[in-house]
Parts: C-alpha cells; structure tokens; sequence
C-alpha cells in the first residue's frame, strides 16, 4: 500500500469527556472528522506507541463501527502500526478489550500497547443515535487526563492526516491474519475471536464449578439481559456454555447495531423487560419472578443486579462484593490490596473498609481514575454509582465479572442449601449486609438534554451557595426544617496519591452532619445539551430503620436539592427524565 496525506481543518468540540468522544453519528459521518481525531491521537501519543506498534481496534458492534474500523486499519497501516488485531465483526466488550491488551500475546509473541474502543457505552445507537470512540492504554486503562488533553490539543491544529487509501477493506466476518506491505514495512491485520481471551481470564478468576452446581439447582433460577449489546456474545459463551445456564434465560443476547431502538442502560428506567420479568415496576408479570436476574449495557462494563422483586443498587452491590470478596472468589483469596469508589457513589463502600480494616480511597467521576491506584497495587475492588463495578482483573469496569462475582456470592453462601427447603436469596444478603453495616439510602435523579447555558447556571448558583454555611443552612431550613446541618460545602477535587496529579471541579458537594450527602455534576458523557445529575444519600444505622422505601426516606433531602438549587426555574424541568 502507499501513503496519502490529506489536507485537513479542525473541527470544534473534540474534547474527550468522562469517557471519550461521543457525538451523533451525523456528527461523526462528515468527511476527515474521525480522521482528525484518530491522527489527533497518534500525534498525541509518544511515537513508539505508534511506529511498529500493536493496536486493537474494536467495540459493541453499533452503528457506524464496521465503517470506523476500515479508515482506523488505513490509518493505523500509514502512521507506521505493525499490526492491528480485531474482534471477529469488530464487536469487543470494553472490559474484553482491557483483557486482550494485558493478556492477549499474538502468534508472533506480540502484545498490544494501546486499543481504540469503538463505543457510545449506554447510549443509544443507530443512524440518528451515537456514536463514539476512545483510547486505552498499554496498562487496559482509559487515557489519563494528561493524553486526552494532549489529543483535545491536537484536534485544535490538525493540519493534515495520514491514509493509505488503497489499503482493501478487510473481511472482519472472518477469523484470519491479512499481511501487506507498506512504505516503511509489513503491516497485519489480525481478526480473532472476540470471548476466547476474556472466557479464560474468567475462569483464572473465579470458581466456576461451584457457580454451575448453583445454576443447576431448580430452586435458583437465573436471567440475564443484554439489551441488544457486545455482552450478548459473553453471556453466551460462559451463562450457558460454560455454566450451563438455559438458552432461554437470556434477553435480547444478540448484538445489534441499534441496541433494537432501545436505550441499552441497565436501570430500573431502560432495562423495561428484565424489570418486569423480576416482578419490580408497573409492567410486573404474573409469573414467578427468577431468583437472579441482571443486566449490561451497550459496550458491557456495566451491570445492573436484581434479586425477586429486589433491586441492588450499584453502590450497595460493590460494598457487598467487598465484603464477601474473600470468602467467596478464589481470585481474591489472600485479602484485598484495598478498595475505591468515585466521589458520588454512596459511603456502603466505606463502612465495609472501615470494618475490615482495607486501604480505601474516593476518586472523581469515571474509571481512569480508578487506574493509577491499581497498578500501584493499592485497590482490589472498586465500583461506581453509575451501574460499574470491577476490580484489578483488568482498567475498565466489567459487567460480566460483577455478575460472576454475585452468583459466586450466591453460591458460597448457599454452598450446604442446594438440596435444603430454601436458598439464601439475594434479598437475604443485602438485608444481612445492611443488619452489619447500616444501610446507605440512595437515588440519582437525572435531568437529561437540558439547556447547557442552563445547566451552568444552576451549578453556578450553587457554587455561590457555598460561599456562607450560615446562610446555607438558614435557607435549606426554609425548605425543610427536618435536615440535619450542612458541616461542610463545596466541589470536590482530588489529588492522585501515586502521581500527583490534581483534578478540579470534580462535583458540588453538600455534606451534613448527620452523614447525608447532596451532589450535583454535570455529565460528561451526553451528546446534546446538558446532563444534570444529582445525588442524594442518607446513612441510617438503626436496623429497624433500615427497611424503609428508598423515595419515601429520601423524600426530605430530595426536595432540599430540587428547592435548593432552583431546578426548575433554571431549567423549566418538573421532574427528573431518570431515577435510579
Ligand atoms: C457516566 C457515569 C460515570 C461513568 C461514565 C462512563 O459519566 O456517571 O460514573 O464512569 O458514565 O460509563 P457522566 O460523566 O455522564 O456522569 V460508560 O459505561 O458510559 O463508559
Ligand atoms: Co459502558
């Protein structure tokens, strides 16, 4: 093949947000604008990353992914890549796409340095839907601030990109290597299974024995939801290949390049069928509801887990994993390096690591940070609120693992019950874990596609909120006198304990004395207008008192935060489009 260089001009807005580059598919289809943003990030990354280097290129299979691919192999082949490996139809989870940088090792001794992942995570897909991409370094991780800043600036000055034009499309549908040769040496394209390197990493992890007795036992009954993304492929190959699951109890396990018009979201809101199937929400079933059910979303490093009738929320869920992470996954046999959380996902996390005596740590919004302290060996297991949990096994979340990590949970404490009258159920193990603990009252409220000029209004007059406790606390009592006192106001920034680096303006934070806590963010994954998120949370360590319903407990704080921070007059919203 030959090189071309094509003149081009920047475009505005690619700034990559909590998790890439995320724009609407027309976004995406104007002419050089992925070009741009992929030599964006060649020239952003050192060159040996670059030159003679391995890059996986794959994603959740969505709307204009199979076109992504080819002009990515073009350009990866003209800026001097070795080789590039791809999924079979270019469908890679994102946690799989973590695994085959640290583990996979090519037919040549080759092993990957970076990856981009092709993916709009939980947002739609489609022609008029998302579409997005980001970049994943040689440790699994998503690019630490420093690149992602560094491609940004190159977006701004990009003044021509590399393409070797006559290049064939490669035949992705196919597992094979395509070898060429180029200007500066042989090129490979290496399509290859997409669940081998990600089943057998699985299995190094957990007792998969003692999760096929559990599924085997006809009083457990098990579904899980893909909602039409990449983590359909996973769930079939290791729910019923490896464990034995039934066929039928998989949803929507075919990958599809428009997730079947629906939001592949894993909550109580998007995930519509399984919420019924379990018995929870309006649409409930006469049936009798599994005793297990969860779900993924679009790229599968998310996960929502459910019980009968029960739903865990994702704060709830990684505190539970921590807690019974020793005895129950093989993988973590020797005790936890220590654990972390992001800054809005509720304190569950932190009593478990104050009882068990871990290293613990709190980080802002979205898994690169969660990275540095890994590699570092400083945390074990680590989750959001946002529907991600995971842990060293990988840099990404893993929606697979937190369900694998649940069923060995299910199975070690049910280990002597298989043949008994009744199994522990999953309800069972979030009530004996709230009984030790306390219990974390939690939702998220989510004004989605709000007005940005809005959006930064509201968080400017919260901002200003801040400057005075007294007049804080005066004006919350106006709205509800039963609060407790604000003890302390304002955004949350941190510092990384291993390199130093420090991240501002990470979330408004309101924290009261009583342990309740208020945060608003602005999300940094949309792609129109404004996402305004905010958290509400409440500790309560009476064990009677931990068995309310979570709204109804919430209720005063939630109106402290929808009356405090003028929701409605700044955005003309009634009501939130999600809670979770
Ligand atoms: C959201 C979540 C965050 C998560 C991020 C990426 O970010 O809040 O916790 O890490 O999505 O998840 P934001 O900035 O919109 O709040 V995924 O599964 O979309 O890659
Ligand atoms: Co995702």
């Amino acid at each position: 093949f030959t090189v071309t260089r094509k003149e081009t001009t920047p475009f505005d807005g690619q700034k990559p947000g909590t998790s890439g580059l995320r724009k609407k598919v027309t976004v995406f289809k104007q002419p050089h604008y992925l070009h741009n943003f992929v030599q964006s990030t060649f020239n952003a990354l050192p060159a040996d990353k670059v030159k003679g280097a391995t890059l996986v290129v794959s994603g959740d299979g969505r709307y204009f992914s199979k076109d992504a691919v080819q002009i990515i192999i073009k350009m990866a082949a003209a800026n001097g890549v070795r080789r590039v490996w791809v999924g079979q139809d270019s469908l890679l989870s994102t946690p799989a796409v973590s695994a085959v940088i640290r583990e996979r090792v090519g037919a040549d001794g080759s092993k990957a340095t970076g990856a981009f992942i092709l993916t709009a995570s939980h947002n739609p897909g489609g022609p008029h839907e998302d579409f997005g991409i980001k970049y994943n370094m040689e440790n699994g991780g998503p690019a630490p601030e420093a690149i992602t800043d560094n491609i940004y600036a190159n977006t701004k000055i990009i003044k021509e990109y590399l393409i070797a034009e006559d290049l064939p499309d490669i035949d992705i549908s196919v597992i094979s290597v395509s070898s060429f040769s180029g200007p500066g040496g042989p090129f490979d394209v290496d399509v290859f299974d997409s669940t081998t390197d990600y089943v057998k990493l699985m299995k190094s992890i957990f007792d998969f024995k003692s999760i096929q007795k559990l599924l085997a036992c006809p009083k457990f009954t098990f579904c899980y939801d893909a909602l039409h993304g990449v983590a359909g492929i996973y769930a079939k190959r290791i729910f019923v290949g490896e464990l034995g699951a039934n066929e039928s109890s998989l949803l929507n396990c075919t990958p599809k390049e428009d997730f079947g018009g629906g939001h592949p979201d894993p909550n109580l809101t998007y995930a519509k069928e399984l919420v019924a199937k379990m018995g929870l929400g309006k649409l409930s079933s006469e049936h009798e509801p599994p005793e297990f059910g969860a779900a993924a979303d679009g790229d599968a490093d998310r996960n929502m887990i459910l019980g009968k009738r029960f739903f865990v929320t994702p704060s709830d869920s990684v505190a539970i994993i921590a807690a019974n992470a020793v005895d129950a996954i093989p993988y973590f046999a020797s005790g936890l390096k220590g654990v972390a959380r992001s800054m809005p996902t509720s304190a569950a996390l932190d009593v478990v690591a104050k009882n068990l005596n871990l290293k613990f740590f709190e980080v802002p919004t979205g898994w690169k940070f969660f990275g540095n302290l890994m590699d570092a060996g400083l945390c074990s297991v680590c989750g959001e609120e946002s529907f991600g949990t995971g842990s060293d096994h990988i840099r990404e979340k893993d929606g697979i693992w937190a369900v694998l990590a649940w069923l060995s949970i299910l199975a070690f404490k049910n280990k002597d019950k298989l043949n008994g009258e009744k199994l522990v159920t999953v309800e069972d193990i979030v009530r004996g874990h709230w009984a030790t603990y306390g219990r974390h009252y939690y939702t998220r409220y989510d004004y989605e596609n709000v007005d940005a000029g809005a959006a930064k209004q509201l968080m400017e007059h919260l901002v200003n909120l801040q400057s005075s406790l007294d007049n804080l606390n005066k004006a919350i009592k106006e709205i509800r006198s039963d609060v407790s006192d604000v003890a302390q106001a304002d955004e949350f920034e941190y510092k990384d304990p291993v390199d130093g680096s420090v991240s501002k303006h990470q979330g408004i934070r309101f924290l009261f004395a009583d342990g309740s806590r208020l945060v608003f963010r602005l999300s940094g994954t949309g792609s129109e207008g404004a996402t305004i998120r905010v958290y509400i949370e409440q500790y309560e360590n009476d064990s009677t008192k931990t068995g309310r319903d979570s709204q109804e407990a919430l209720a005063p704080l939630v109106e402290v935060a929808i009356k405090l921070s003028k929701m409605e007059g700044f955005t003309g919203r009634s009501a939130p489009t999600v809670i979770t």
